[in-house]
């Protein structure tokens, strides 16, 4: 039995011989009406998984007790792909997925993730908090998923490696990556001629450490978060996509709230989106020198030829045609024109 549990039960008893006022609001905090469990796939360190516990004991607080999120961090539920369908028959109510992996069941949800469209935040936020993110929200909608308004920051993203720099689109050639299990990574890898393998983040770091593959890419803090250093020499800025976490909620779970429950919930999921993203914006900024003293050399390449690279290998027409006009023009509102 756990310490806090244990404390609790005590103080139910004392509550129970003494009478008073606090003994409802104990009763009332051990069984909330609504127990919800949320899964992730990040480490418990990292920026939305310290927002999380925060938003849930929050919640906690405005719903009287009523409403108890649970908060399972590190893919404790299950990889990203199990989780997909435990969310979609309500074994998790709560799962924040990034839109790319989310697109082998909504395949307009990897829009965001085009390799070197975005040039920073604010394009991204304006995208995302405007039509973009609207429209792939709708499409969601359709799968009986409800996506939440505020996409939460994964961040930019990076390479990261064993056996060598990245300096330019030919160091890709042949390079054994691992990319998230997503048609869009693999697409852009295989672009770049690269040799791309589908594994979930839960077995990524073995994946690296007994050279399965030679590297990876994720955004900063996460590279740090996950310890990723401690099986990688090489990061390369290659900022080659933008990628986020859409709050995904079962339909049926969601609609079982009532209208009070549901307006806290939703408030403080959107609240603790925009401050992850402040933190992960932050993190992300910072944690170079950190992830530096710890062993990875770093270096900053070029855009421009690796975009020259994926034109030319007929990336940018090819999804264009798979996303449908509606979806390229909204992308390209965003951030100009790409084909
Ligand atoms: O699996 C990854 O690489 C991660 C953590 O960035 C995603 O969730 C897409």
């Amino acid at each position: 039995m756990s310490f806090s549990r244990r404390s609790l039960l005590k103080a139910t008893a004392a509550s129970a011989v003494i009478g008073g006022v606090g003994a409802p609001l104990v009763a009332r905090a051990q069984q909330a009406e609504f127990s919800y469990k949320f899964a992730n796939n990040l480490p418990d360190s990292h920026p939305l998984n310290i927002r999380a516990k925060e938003m849930s004991a929050a919640i906690k607080t405005e719903t009287d007790g009523r409403f108890d999120l649970q908060v399972f961090p590190n893919s404790q539920l299950g990889s990203d792909t199990d989780t997909l369908s435990q969310l979609r028959s309500g074994g998790v109510e709560f799962f924040t997925l990034s839109g790319l992996i989310l697109a082998t069941l909504v395949p307009a949800a990897s829009i965001n993730g085009m390799g070197f469209v975005f040039p920073d935040y604010p394009t991204v936020w304006k995208a995302m908090d405007g039509d973009l993110g609207t429209y792939v929200r709708k499409e969601v909608a359709k799968a009986n998923i409800v996506a939440m308004e505020k996409i939460w920051d994964n961040g930019f993203r990076q390479t990261t490696s064993s056996t060598k720099p990245i300096t330019g689109p030919d160091d890709y050639k042949g390079f054994k990556i691992r990319v998230p299990v997503s048609p869009l990574w693999t697409s852009m890898f295989k672009a770049f001629d690269a040799a791309p393998a589908s594994i979930n983040l839960s077995e990524v770091y073995s994946a690296l450490q007994t050279k399965i593959v030679e590297g990876q890419e994720n955004p900063l803090a996460l590279i740090s978060t996950a310890k990723f250093y401690e099986v990688q020499k090489y990061c390369s800025l290659t900022n080659h996509m933008w990628d986020g976490y859409w709050f995904l909620a079962n339909r049926r779970a969601w609609e079982a709230l009532p209208d009070d429950i549901r307006t806290i919930v939703s408030n403080n999921v959107n609240g603790a989106a925009l401050k992850a993203r402040e933190d992960t914006a932050k993190l992300n900024a910072t944690v170079r020198d950190e992830l530096a003293s710890q062993g990875l050399a770093f270096n900053q390449p070029d855009a421009a030829p690796f975009r020259e690279k994926l034109r030319s290998a007929g990336f940018y027409s090819e999804w264009k045609g798979k996303y449908g006009e509606e979806a390229w023009s909204l992308l390209e509102k965003a951030v100009g024109k790409l084909s």
